[in-house]
């Protein structure tokens, strides 16, 4: 039997029944913008993580500077996810953010309807690469500044100008920590895909 075949031969399944349409979803960005914490907040379940602990020698070369506190970062990738209703669920994929990873990017991105960028505001350059992929993959996104402590250095004017982002994609502020902002922006992206690919 098929997961999307009734449960009772011979009659119509009740809706409820049916297993939720799954749904990729990519959480991108740069080194130590808070994808794995954006991920764990809003997973239903243990979210998957692939975390490594951050030698002298990778210090030394990944920027610490505004994440004193981060032990560790994403070697392969995060998953977790979310039933939005009982129809759709999502299938949340977090991107290592250390460039020397990004080969990774077009496997992890493959079949996503929807990413999220998710940028820190003082070292805005580190996520022109998601950006830039998303683009050239032609998958909708919507930009999630980070507030760090609760504040943001630019305006999400000066955000939208200095990534070069069209009047489309959305820019959007949140706290990678808490479960509803996260919700709240992954249903920006979500309606974005859902326009897009009529699902
Ligand atoms: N103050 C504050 N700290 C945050 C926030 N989001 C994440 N952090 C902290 O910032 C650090 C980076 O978070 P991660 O979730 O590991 O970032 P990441 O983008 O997954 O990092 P990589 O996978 O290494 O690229 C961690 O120490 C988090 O506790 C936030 O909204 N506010
Ligand atoms: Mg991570």
């Amino acid at each position: 039997m098929t997961p999307t075949e009734p449960l009772v031969r011979g009659s119509a399944a009740p809706a409820a029944v049916r297993p939720p349409l799954p749904v990729k979803m990519v959480v991108a960005g740069g080194f130590g913008v808070g994808k794995t914490t954006a991920v764990g907040s809003i997973s239903e379940i243990e979210p998957l993580t692939t975390e490594a602990s951050i030698t002298e020698v990778a210090a030394g070369v990944d920027d610490l500077t505004h994440t004193p506190r981060k032990t560790t970062t994403t070697v392969a990738m995060d998953f977790g996810c979310l039933t939005i209703d009982p129809t759709l669920k999502l299938y949340l994929f977090g991107t290592p953010g250390q460039e020397r990873f990004g080969f990774m990017w077009d496997d992890i991105v493959e079949g996503a309807v929807g990413g999220l960028v998710i940028v820190d505001t003082r070292r805005l350059d580190d996520c022109y690469a998601a950006v830039d992929h998303f683009e050239h993959r032609d998958i909708p996104f919507a930009v999630a500044v980070n507030a760090f402590d609760g504040r943001v250095e630019h305006t999400l004017d000066e955000v939208r100008w200095a990534l070069d982002v069209p009047d489309g994609v959305p820019v959007v502020v949140f706290d990678a920590r808490d479960r509803g902002s996260v919700r709240d922006a992954l249903l920006v992206v979500l309606e974005l895909a859902l326009a897009r690919t009529e699902l």
